[in-house]
């Protein structure tokens, strides 16, 4: 409240910078939500959601509803104390139309809960609202119903008491402007995953998200709020509350993995001001899943947290290990990348005052954070490990293989370079390689299968770009280890056509094509192999991916003929867009829709002649049926090609699905690929 004494600028001049404030946002969305995309759209519920959560971090909600309305209306709920709205005497207003309309104000009114908020999540409310062609703020209070509207992030009049109620809560409904965003539907499941981690970390804390969007229901009027959660009840939902917090967490992320120990090691605990929890357990696996938070904002970069965390863990597991003489005298420490391998882990921690780094702010840069951790993870992890000998040891035993594993890949590897297996060697003879030895004007097509290989040699401008393809079935590759992966000949094949050798001999001077383009069908099998590619570039080629040099091909979906006009399109949305213009004339033939008849894995070509219209729908399955011309002018011509550069994340993904295609669970992994069979044609 200091700042609000402060502060003795009368109402109008107040007004006059709130306005400039909220033009600013409108300006510049990006500077505030990052996007204008899906992410900036779905950027404004978590604006949203944040000050309930607070609120409950703060122990005076315990419940929060997120419900999507038709006509693209968010509604978030929550039983805390309801923002205030009493007029302030000072500067005149409520402290609900400050937090709704002036920028930056969300966490000055708080108290106790309010001492946590995070940089760019920390923005608050009013950015929501400038963004918002209405906002409706309904506040529960002091046994009424107070209600307050905005356009475009102007009031539209005072607070005002709209009714009695027995309830405590704020419920704040949104309309997002259609003309900031490119695209203003709610991504239901994109929610749900969210606000799943949400709860995770607040634990005790209910959280519900409801589509409303069809079924019938009316968008709300003030006053229902608080009673429509059984009318809903029909509508799909989910409900998450986790009383083991960060420990729920983790049970969560190995769910489709065998852990090595029975025991999820938990604490809680401050340190010097910093909040520090961290839950963790080893799997039957080798990669290491570390999931760093930030005042519970994903920290995909990690930062000082993590550096904490894994100093600190080595140096306990290498302690204990040596006492209890599971690493012997004559053996050397475990590495960091050691103790990492099978590891499960979630650190979270909350400060006061946070700075973030990094281009896209994800990466922790306060400083305490790290010797927070490092101290209360060394105290409880060696309690642990003592209170837990069954645990420790398997925990020390994975470490040891680990670190046997390791040397023996090392061997394996210098072996391999020894022998000069992949630098040097020739080049594959299933390769059409370009004429240009120039790599920064080269091109590496892999595209799936002999037949495509064929098409894509024939269409393709020989002088500066190459083929290379491979065979359907590629993803027996068992394991992730480099050796074992550079025993299949694919593999191989890709390793020595990109030149650049792999493993400690990696040289990026080396790549002989400066971009490679993962161009395979638009299938099941398309998607696996685009998959183990991803994640072998991604584990073992980072440089590649972080330099830029990968690319996914986007090749048409569907090829439209419109009389002498010929039109390819690369989405059923587009293609119902294209077809849209004569909707009428198609309509009248009951089978302008070629996708109702089209079955997976279907060999035939459907298409749909409607001689009214004169519209020619053909739907290509994989590369193959495309000939020669329309795959260059479609997918490989550089003037007129769609390309996807692949980006870390995509890797990341890649990386986490490549683990439920090998992994040991096979349940998981068939109803994985039955769920995802039908959309795991471009949005990797
Ligand atoms: C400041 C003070 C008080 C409540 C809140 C903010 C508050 C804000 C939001 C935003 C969403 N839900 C919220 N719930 C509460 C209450 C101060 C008091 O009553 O003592």
């Amino acid at each position: 409240m200091a700042e609000n004494k402060e502060k003795k600028s009368s109402y109008g001049a107040d007004a006059i910078t709130v306005l400039e404030g909220l033009e600013a946002v409108r300006r510049r969305p990006g500077m505030y939500i990052g996007t204008t995309g899906t992410d900036g759209l779905h950027h404004l519920v978590w604006e949203i959601f944040d000050n309930s959560r607070d609120e409950a971090m703060g122990g005076f909600a315990d419940d929060i509803e997120v419900v999507l309305l038709p006509e693209n209306i968010v509604r978030v709920a929550d039983n805390g104390r309801g923002i205030p709205v009493d007029v302030h005497k000072q500067t005149k207003v409520s402290a609900l139309e400050t937090v709704m309309t002036v920028l930056h104000a969300g966490g000055k009114f708080g108290g106790e809960g309010y001492k946590v908020s995070g940089g760019l999540h920390g923005v608050g409310a009013a950015v929501v609202n400038a963004l918002s062609t209405k906002l409706v703020a309904e506040v529960h209070r002091d046994g009424g119903v107070h209600t307050q509207e905005y356009a475009i992030g102007k009031k539209k009049a005072a607070v005002k008491k709209v009714g009695s109620s027995k309830l405590h809560g704020t419920v704040i409904s949104f309309t997002p402007d259609k003309t900031i965003f490119n695209s203003t539907d709610f991504d239901f499941q994109k929610i749900v995953s969210h606000l799943r981690e949400q709860a995770y970390l607040v634990k005790g804390l209910r959280i519900t998200i409801i589509d409303a969007r069809e079924g019938g229901i009316e968008a709300p009027k003030p006053g229902d709020a608080f009673y429509m959660r059984s009318e809903l009840s029909h509508c799909p939902s989910e409900t998450f509350y986790f009383e083991g917090g960060l420990r729920s967490l983790i049970s969560f992320q190995n769910r489709y993995h065998k852990p090595i120990h029975k025991n999820i090691f938990y604490i809680e605990k401050e340190q010097d001001g910093v909040a520090v929890e961290v839950a963790l357990q080893y799997v039957d696996d080798i990669s290491a899943r570390v999931l760093p938070f930030a005042n519970n904002i994903y920290t995909s970069e990690g930062g000082t947290h993590i550096t904490g965390f894994k100093t600190s863990l080595t140096r306990t597991l290498n302690a204990h290990a040596r006492k209890v003489g599971s690493l012997r005298e004559s053996e050397e420490n475990f590495t960091g990348d050691d103790v990492l391998e099978g590891l499960s882990a979630v650190i979270s921690v909350k400060l006061p005052e946070i700075q973030f780094e990094g281009q896209t702010k994800s990466k922790l840069g306060s400083v305490e954070a790290r010797a927070a951790v490092d101290a209360v993870l060394a105290e409880s992890l060696s309690s642990f490990l003592e209170e837990n000998p069954d645990d420790a040891k398997a925990i020390a035993g994975k470490a040891v293989l680990a670190m046997k594993a390791r040397k023996a890949a090392k061997a394996a590897k210098d072996s391999i370079l020894r022998k000069g297996a992949l630098e040097g060697m020739t080049l594959p003879g299933k390769l059409a390689d370009c004429q240009s030895k120039d790599a920064s004007e080269s091109e590496l097509f892999i595209v799936e299968g002999d037949s495509a290989g064929g098409t894509a040699k024939t269409g393709r401008d020989r002088r500066t770009q190459a083929i290379l393809p491979l065979r359907g079935k590629i993803l027996n590759v068992e394991r992730a280890r480099l050796d074992k992966m550079l025993a299949s000949e694919q593999i191989k094949n890709l390793v020595v056509a990109l030149g650049t050798a792999i493993g400690e001999t990696f040289n990026i001077e080396k790549l002989r094509y400066h971009k490679v383009i993962i161009a395979t069908d638009a299938d099941v099998d398309g998607a696996h192999i685009r998959t183990l590619i991803l994640t072998l570039l991604y584990r073992h080629f980072r440089p590649l991916i972080d330099g830029g040099y990968i690319y996914i091909a986007q090749p048409p979906l569907y090829k439209i003929k419109k009389g002498k006009e010929i039109l390819y399109v690369y989405s059923d949305a587009e293609k119902n867009a294209a077809v849209g213009d004569n909707a009428d004339d198609v309509l009248e033939d009951a089978a302008a829709d070629p996708e109702a008849e089209v079955e997976e894995g279907e060999e035939v070509v459907e298409e749909t002649k409607n001689k009214k219209a004169r519209i020619h729908i053909q739907r290509y399955k994989g590369l193959g049926e495309i000939n020669a011309d329309e795959l260059w002018e479609t997918t490989m011509d550089p003037e007129r090609r769609v390309l996807k550069l692949v980006t870390v994340d995509d890797g990341q993904d890649a990386d986490r699905v490549f683990d439920i295609l090998m992994g040991e669970d096979v349940s998981s992994r068939k109803s994985f690929i039955q769920t995802n069979a039908k959309t795991a044609n471009l949005d990797i």
